[in-house]
């Protein structure tokens, strides 16, 4: 099986981008590991801090910023991070060549039940237009990401991978410390009988929203004349792996209740970055009206509505909501 850089050679990555790749792997393997030994590694819990978002942090996420940020730091390749648990962007290496975003550690409210989570991360080239240190150097459509990634820590180890070209998935060997090309080109069915989304939200969703799911949940019997089933994890990056690897939709609507913060997800390191996987995987990444990846961003913890998969089934959502 093909090793992870000999891979994005073969994909003809620039050199400087395979390096930054091998760092965020790298810092990935130490996570999986920390993952891994559970209470044995003394990181389950809570810290008492939150982050700007006003969600508590728990001693993962920390921790996980943390060994990114150090990493990132000392590989000399990137201008500026962004990250969900800092509010600011951290200046890094003036002049470096990227820029990096990621979400240390998405779905923490699964990391003390030993469910899935997952690194999620993005990276875009660094703008010299803007000062090195400026927010504004995230103030990039997604449609321009480089390489957008996330790291499953499930069962197994996994990096679901695209550096413009296919998505790939890669399976981390844990007993030679290496990632494998486990599937070269990750593939979307464009229908599909399966969808994900947190159905307590109900009484927040639109009238509109609420009549798709009404009729998925009618199955052969309501209009759409078809059976569907419901998986929701808790954790975007592996609901979305899911899809990625056998089809469905994944859905966070607009919370019509909430004025100030109507949506959930975050733009940047998460919305984004999946987005990409899943265009590259051949399915659709919307908001509730505009295609993901042409958004112009305007703060980096910008929130954005989801829905995201399967291409037929995306659309079919999209229609309800017009
Ligand atoms: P997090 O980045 O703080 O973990 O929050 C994002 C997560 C997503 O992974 C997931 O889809 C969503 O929050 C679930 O939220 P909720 O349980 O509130 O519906
Ligand atoms: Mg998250």
């Amino acid at each position: 099986m093909k090793r992870l850089i000999p891979c994005l050679e073969a994909d003809k990555t620039e050199i400087e981008l395979i390096l930054l790749i091998k760092t965020i792997v790298t810092a990935c393997k130490d996570i999986s590991f920390r993952v891994s030994q559970g209470a044995l590694s003394n990181v389950l819990g809570s810290t008492l801090d939150e982050n700007i978002q006003g969600e508590t942090q728990k001693k993962l996420d920390v921790l996980s910023n943390q060994l990114l940020k150090d990493m990132l730091f000392e590989s000399g390749k990137v201008r500026t991070i962004a990250s969900e648990e800092e509010d600011y962007v951290v200046a890094a290496t003036e002049g470096a060549p990227y820029i990096v975003a990621f979400d240390p550690l998405d779905g923490s409210s699964n990391i003390d039940i030993n469910g899935q989570i997952g690194t999620i991360f993005t990276i875009y080239r660094a703008r010299d237009d803007v000062p090195f240190d400026s927010k504004l150097q995230f103030a990039q459509k997604g449609s321009e990401q480089v390489c957008a990634g996330y790291v499953l820590y499930g069962p197994a180890t996994m990096l679901a991978m695209t550096t413009g070209g296919p998505t790939r998935l890669f399976t981390l060997d844990k007993t030679q410390g290496c990632y494998l090309l486990t599937e070269p080109e990750m593939n979307i069915s464009a229908d599909t009988q399966e969808f994900a989304v947190n159905m307590a939200n109900q009484t927040q969703w639109s009238e509109l929203f609420k009549a798709y799911i009404h009729d998925l949940v009618a199955g052969e019997s309501g209009v759409r004349n078809k059976r569907f089933n419901m998986r929701w994890n808790g954790a975007m990056v592996g609901d979305v792996h899911r899809v990625l690897s056998r089809g469905g939709i994944f859905c966070y609507p607009t919370n019509i209740n909430n004025p100030t913060q109507p949506a959930k997800l975050r733009l940047l390191y998460e919305a984004n970055p999946l987005a990409m996987l899943v265009e590259n995987a051949q399915g659709k990444a919307f908001t509730e009206t505009t295609r993901i990846l042409d958004i112009e961003p305007d703060d980096i913890h910008q929130r954005v509505a989801v829905i995201m998969g399967s291409a037929n089934e995306v659309d079919a959502c999209l229609n309800y909501l017009q």
